[in-house]
């Protein structure tokens, strides 16, 4: 029987993890994923894959990266032919607050596992999840693989140090190690704080009337918006390519959060328009006349990333990738998800506040007013 290949995964319980974990499944691998411990559940993403719980190809290991000592268990012990490296506080605007944090885990996480690999005796291929946020404040546009970076937060500068030593022991100890410097991509698996998703979802509450108005912070920058399930297949192929190197993967168009926040209005079929300049900028909802955005401080960065905008051509012709999902595309499957995840959350509401209403006029019909009035004062 031919031996199946072996993947582990870092970050598989996150959004690329979970599509990836189900690229690889389907390839016909045994995945192995890292997950944290944690006081709640975080393995929503990737539950559906436990259906079959005897399953053999699907395991998930407890482990974090900053414990190096139980990465090279698990490596020792699952021998994996790849290693996915996907793990990191990947928030940008959080990594200002958690910068020590964010360099222990985004720059010396893939540090630790370079070190591990370097020191087993059997071959290991590592992709180490690199970004756009490397380049910054750029220099050159569109951004590519010989563009200098030009970090402007302790996530970016992470990213830039594990991009840089990934590097560095594929020169100098000749590992298949490769990077991928993904521009930001997205789903409808993606946090809620990340600003596409909290904008789809934040929107279909609106519109739905679960709340009244969603605040964010710029509204000029520029991204380059992806589809994470296209992403995620061609970080499968960096690590199936003949020779390790750096790609970057991105759509090579680039809009405003501004318009992002239109195509969702659009696509909820909510007229809006803009009134006022910067923090006093509001998005209105026309047919009802409700502001329906408003900018607020809190969620600006001490430094922006005014522009990102990739050219991908080397991934295009070496990988044969491009992706599939436009930026239209991606604004209108999230807002379809994010709207029907909305829904069902009205619902609950409903029942809840139908629930209450039901509980409290018992308690006014019952026939023990002295328990009434007990209850009412531990209220
Ligand atoms: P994500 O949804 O935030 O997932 C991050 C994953 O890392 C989660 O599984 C998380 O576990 C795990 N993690 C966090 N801290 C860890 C630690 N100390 N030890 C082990 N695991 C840890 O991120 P994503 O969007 O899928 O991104 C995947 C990777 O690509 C990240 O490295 C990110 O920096 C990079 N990247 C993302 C984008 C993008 O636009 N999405 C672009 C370029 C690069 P929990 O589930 O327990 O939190
Ligand atoms: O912000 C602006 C914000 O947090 C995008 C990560 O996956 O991609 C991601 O990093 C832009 C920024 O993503 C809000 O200031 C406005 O200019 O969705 P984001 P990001 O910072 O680009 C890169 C490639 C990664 O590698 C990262 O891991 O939107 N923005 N208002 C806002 N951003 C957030 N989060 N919330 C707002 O209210």
């Amino acid at each position: 029987m031919v031996e199946k290949k072996r993947a582990f995964i870092t970050g598989a319980t996150g959004q690329d993890g979970s599509y990836l974990c189900e690229l690889l499944l389907e390839k016909g691998y045994q995945v192995f994923g890292l997950q944290r411990r944690a006081s709640l559940p975080n393995t929503a993403r990737i539950d559906h894959l436990y259906e079959d719980t005897e399953n053999p190809d699907f395991v998930m290991l407890y482990g974090d990266l900053a414990d190096s000592s139980n990465l090279f268990r698990i490596i020792n012990k699952v021998k994996p032919h790849e290693i996915y490296n996907l793990g990191a506080q990947s928030h940008v605007g959080i990594s200002f607050d958690k910068a020590e944090y964010t360099a222990n885990i985004d720059a010396l996480g893939p540090l630790r596992l370079l070190e591990i690999i370097r020191n087993v005796d059997f071959p290991i291929r590592f992709y180490q999840a690199c970004s756009s946020e490397m380049f910054g404040k750029v220099l050159e546009t569109p951004q590519k693989e010989t563009t200098p970076f030009n970090p402007q937060s302790p996530y970016g500068a992470s990213k830039v140090f594990a991009f840089n030593v990934t590097k560095q022991y594929r020169t100098g100890y000749g590992l298949f190690a490769s990077n991928g410097i993904l521009f930001n991509h997205e789903s409808p698996r993606r946090g809620v704080n990340f600003v596409t998703r909290k904008i789809t979802l934040g929107l279909s509450r609106v519109k739905l009337g679960l709340q009244p108005l969603l605040r964010l912070g710029n509204l000029d920058a520029k991204r380059d918006w992806g589809f994470s399930k296209d992403y995620v297949e061609a970080i499968w192929r960096i690590l199936q390519h003949k020779e390790p190197g750096d790609f970057v993967i991105a759509t090579g168009e680039t809009h405003t959060v501004r318009e992002f926040v239109e195509e969702v209005a659009h696509n909820l079929d909510m007229s809006l328009t803009w009134k006022g300049k910067g923090m006093e900028e509001r998005g209105i909802d026309t047919k009802t006349g409700k502001t329906i955005i408003e900018v607020d401080p809190r969620y600006f960065r001490p430094n922006e990333v005014d522009m990102l905008l990739g050219d991908s051509s080397k991934a295009r012709k070496v990988l044969k990738w491009k992706p599939k999902v436009t930026f239209k595309k991606l604004a209108a499957l999230m807002t379809e998800e994010d709207f029907a995840y909305a829904e069902r959350e009205a619902i609950l509401h409903n029942t809840i506040a139908n629930q209450r209403k039901f509980m409290s006029y018992g308690l006014q019909n019952g026939k023990n007013s002295s328990q009434r009035k007990t209850r009412r004062a531990k209220n």
